[in-house]
């Protein structure tokens, strides 16, 4: 019973702190993600800087900036940060 209780109490815990990237869809994702980009594009010219994605609260990609940026010009394009997600989904 107490085991029943405890698996019962780790189970919602679990639940209340998934992270909100946890078992979304593609397309969820993926407006997920362009939400972000669009927040994070401060001067809206459609590509970040890694400081951009950096204040713009994207730790992830600004810790990868250069492995995002593939063509190494220094900005991530919508179409890399896609690249990636499209990467992550196959
Ligand atoms: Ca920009």
């Amino acid at each position: 019973m107490r085991k029943t209780l405890l698996f019962a109490a780790l189970s919602v815990a679990t639940l209340a702190t998934a992270p909100a990237a946890y078992a979304q869809s593609y397309e969820e994702q993926l407006a997920q993600l362009t939400e972000r980009f669009k927040a994070a594009d401060k001067d809206g010219d459609g590509k970040l800087t890694q400081k951009e994605a950096e204040d713009g609260g994207m730790t992830r990609l600004a810790r990868f900036f250069s492995r995002v940026d593939t063509d190494g010009d220094g900005y991530v394009s919508f179409d890399q940060l896609k690249a990636r997600l499209d990467a992550q989904n196959k």
